[in-house]
């Protein structure tokens, strides 16, 4: 793009790494800027400290081909993209700090013509507030003089790569200029269409992708709720419905995780309360759902005090990533109850949880089933599809909640088990 050569990627993240090499595979000389010692160290060694296979690859040859370098160190550059993490406060209020401190490391570094990106989510007119205002210095006026703009990323973790480089872009500019301006460098190494608008409308828009989503899952966990209160198959009656042609209702579940989906409503309902009552109340059904799958696990028999197997802690199947998932709720409930537990992932090797739970990993499926009373399915991944009553014999209380609808009923209620399928009534051998 004419006027851009190096570009300072501020965020080393999910979303700022693998952006950051795309660049330097377009042939931009990129210098990433992350405040975290171990993504560095990783970095500067050659590595790279994301898990996503092709996310690897890319970063790897980004490195090799030396347009990628990384240290905590600000320099200066023609374009500043910054993808640091926005996330809420216990207090469901937007945690802004690390824009912020993003901002306050840049501006020293950003003269005269710069274009300055925030790909964050945010609230609505923190591009204005924050990274503009952030940028006012002496002699320097942040619309004239600079082009900012807000240009959201939509990747969904699993699929990076190619949805940084398929997806159409929303790209808001402070000013139309600023826009064109961005639009220019994400056509130069996307082939997604960049749409442009005002940075305002394009924070919105982020924060309306995530929340529509929010919404209607929380719209198919109440299908869900009504469904096992009715003695009806949710999913029979999503399949018949979704059979009209303006209708898809999505799959009902454990509940809402990622780092995105179960914030960002909450940064439109801040200060606009008396508006967003259905987007709180979505919010609150969709963090209720674990709670609800134990609360039936307890009815039809489980007792507390003993050891249950959750299987799944990613937020989404086959991912490695635990953030918010429904399984931190499950295990903060569990706590609360008396229970004890063992929770089996393939893929996830850490959990971050709050108030200090111990989540007790395992990757082996037999040890977290013999250890186990009852079990929980509560995250999709191909290994649960394939299931046997066999395989979960040696359970006591022959219990298995089924939070993502993996198993085939029938064989297990054969053999024996009582089965809780999210969306459908209890199934047993006796009915
Ligand atoms: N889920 C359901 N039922 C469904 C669909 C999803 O219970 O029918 C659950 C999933 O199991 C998961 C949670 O919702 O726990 C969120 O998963 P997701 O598939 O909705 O997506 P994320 O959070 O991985 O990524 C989302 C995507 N946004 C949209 O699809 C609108 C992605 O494109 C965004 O880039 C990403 O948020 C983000 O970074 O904002």
């Amino acid at each position: 793009m004419p006027g851009v050569k190096k570009i300072i990627v501020v965020g080393l993240g999910y979303v700022g790494l693998p952006t950051a090499a795309l660049l330097a595979r377009a042939g931009y000389d990129v210098h990433g800027v992350d405040i975290d010692d171990k993504i560095i160290d990783c970095l500067q060694n050659g590595d790279c400290p994301l898990g996503e296979p092709e996310v690897a690859s890319i970063v790897c040859e980004a490195l090799e081909s030396g347009h990628l370098q990384a240290s905590k160190t600000m320099e200066t550059g023609d374009a500043f993209i910054i993808c640091v993490p926005t996330p809420i406060r216990p207090d469901k209020t937007a945690d802004l700090r690390m824009v912020e401190s993003a901002v306050k490391s840049m501006a020293p570094f950003v003269t005269k013509g710069a274009l300055v990106i925030l790909e964050s989510t945010s609230p609505i007119g923190t591009t204005r507030n924050v990274i503009a205002d952030g940028l006012r210095q002496q002699g320097l006026d942040p619309v004239e003089d600079l082009d900012i703009c807000y240009c959201p990323e939509r990747v969904f973790p699993g699929k990076t790569v190619s949805e940084i480089l398929h997806n159409d872009r929303v790209v808001g500019g402070l000013t139309p200029r600023a826009a064109e301006r961005a639009k220019a460098l994400y056509e130069s190494f996307c082939d997604g269409t960049p749409v442009t608008t005002s940075a305002e409308s394009a924070e919105y828009s982020k924060l309306m992708e995530n929340t529509f989503r929010d919404v209607n899952i929380a719209l198919a966990n109440v299908f869900a709720r009504i469904a096992e209160e009715a003695s009806v198959d949710v999913q029979e009656v999503i399949n018949l419905a979704n059979r009209h042609p303006r209708v898809q209702v999505l799959s009902p579940g454990p509940g809402v995780g990622g780092h995105c989906i179960p914030v960002d409503p909450w940064f439109l309902i801040e200060g606009r309360d008396a508006l967003t009552g259905l987007l709180r109340t979505s919010r609150e059904i969709n963090d209720s759902q674990a709670e609800r799958l134990l609360d039936r696990a307890e009815e039809a028999g489980l007792s507390r005090g003993t050891k249950v197997a959750i299987l799944g802690a990613a937020y989404r199947a086959d991912l490695d990533d635990a953030r918010e998932s429904p399984t931190e709720h499950l295990l903060s409930l569990l706590s609360e109850r008396g229970y004890s537990w063992v929770t089996h992932d393939p893929y996830v090797t850490h959990m971050h949880m709050h108030g200090g739970v111990e989540p007790n990993l395992t990757a082996d499926l037999d040890v977290a089933i013999s250890e186990a009373d009852a079990a929980f399915i509560m995250t999709d991944h191909a290994v649960y599809r394939g299931l046997s009553p066999e395989k979960l014999l040696k359970m006591k209380s022959r219990i298995v909640v089924d939070g993502r609808r993996m198993l085939h009923d029938r064989s297990f209620t054969d053999a024996g088990f009582t089965i809780i399928p999210v969306g459908a009534p209890v199934m047993s051998a006796k009915g």
